[in-house]
């Protein structure tokens, strides 16, 4: 694919992260992710790709923008066809509250190469890359827990878990603290909390619980670029959730396999972006300064070339088309 589309990407993740600032504690999660959906929407329309929706919004009759199957990307013939995952606000119960870590993302790869994953419940561990190939999803927390602290030269008492705060947590919560590792627990938004385990600067070490599994796909791409290393296996906690594994291609025994990083993200050309929306551990969130400029501070990641490139950008309402439309 060729590189230059990872500025292209980030310019989506942006327009998503300007249009949806503004709504920063307002209460008003659908109102947020509306702004958001439609900003990433008529960016993606200036990405020269034949994109196509694997991981959106939802299905048709629920989602009348980005849903899956919905082809994007202003691309002709001679383009590449592309899978497209997004999440234009990742975390809108955080953002309605004006809490920390709110991203907007966008992951792509070749088509083919991103796993239409059912809206259902994943089990996830991922680690940085110092970790990798010291993890196993079917080993006990604790045998994980010491292998990352060996891989990592530190002792069990300075290893970080960073765990989800939900009921469904509560063993693994009471393995980590018998263990004497430390915890870090988040409120929502694991895609955000994935890819700390990445960045040494984070403090973040490893994440273990049940989170999202099209969120699992879009932190795979992430990781993928970063050198990291994740297993997970679909968790599906209801018979609607077993359907929509099995409307989605899935027969029982798939459903229980484990999926490493290559079948969640496939291939060496993946891509990644991520724009803060309020400030978080990686990103800054959306700053509006002045009368016409806001401010945005995003990251992007080619797998190719393992890049990773932070870049901060100042918007000018006055001249920006699109983001004089959303305001
Ligand atoms: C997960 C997680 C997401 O929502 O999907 C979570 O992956 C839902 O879990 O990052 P609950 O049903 O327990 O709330 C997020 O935190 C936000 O979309
Ligand atoms: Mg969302
Ligand atoms: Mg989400």
């Amino acid at each position: 694919m060729d590189r230059n589309l990872a500025l292209e990407l980030v310019r989506v993740t942006e327009t998503a992260a300007l249009a949806s600032g503004r709504f920063m504690g307002r209460g008003d999660k659908n109102g947020a992710d509306g702004a958001a959906v439609e900003g990433m929407r008529m960016a993606f329309g200036t990405v020269k790709v034949r994109g196509e929706v694997v991981i959106g919004e939802g299905e048709l009759d629920e989602a009348p923008m980005l849903y899956i199957g919905e082809k994007v990307g202003c691309g002709t013939q001679e383009d590449m066809e592309v899978d497209i995952a997004v999440d234009p606000i990742e975390g809108t119960t955080l953002i309605a509250k004006g809490l920390p870590n709110v991203i907007s993302v966008v992951a792509m790869a070749q088509k083919g190469c991103l796993l239409n994953a059912p809206d259902t419940y994943m089990k996830k561990i991922i680690v940085g890359p110092r970790a990798k190939g010291c993890i196993d999803i079917d080993a006990p927390v604790e045998e994980n827990v010491r292998n990352v602290a060996k891989a990592l030269n530190k002792d069990i008492s300075d290893v970080t878990v960073i765990i989800q705060d939900r009921e469904r947590h509560s063993d693994i919560i009471s393995s980590i603290r018998k263990l004497g590792a430390r915890i870090r627990m988040f409120g929502d938004g694991d895609v955000a909390a994935g890819i700390a385990t990445c960045f040494e600067n984070t403090g973040v070490d490893m994440l273990l619980g049940i989170g999202g599994a099209p969120e699992g796909v879009i932190t795979a791409a992430a990781v993928k670029c970063m050198g990291g290393d994740m297993q997970c296996r679909l968790n599906p906690m209801s018979e609607e959730e077993m359907n929509r594994c099995y409307e989605m291609g899935f027969t029982d025994e798939k459903i229980k396999r484990t999926l490493y990083l290559d079948d969640l993200a496939k291939g060496d050309d993946v891509f990644f972006a991520a724009t803060g929306i309020t400030d978080g551990d990686l990103l800054k969130g959306v700053v509006h300064y002045g009368k016409n400029m806001i401010k945005t501070h995003s990251v992007v990641m080619r797998s190719k070339t393992g890049t990773i490139r932070f870049v901060d950008a100042v918007h000018r309402l006055d001249k920006n088309e699109i983001i004089k439309h959303l305001m």
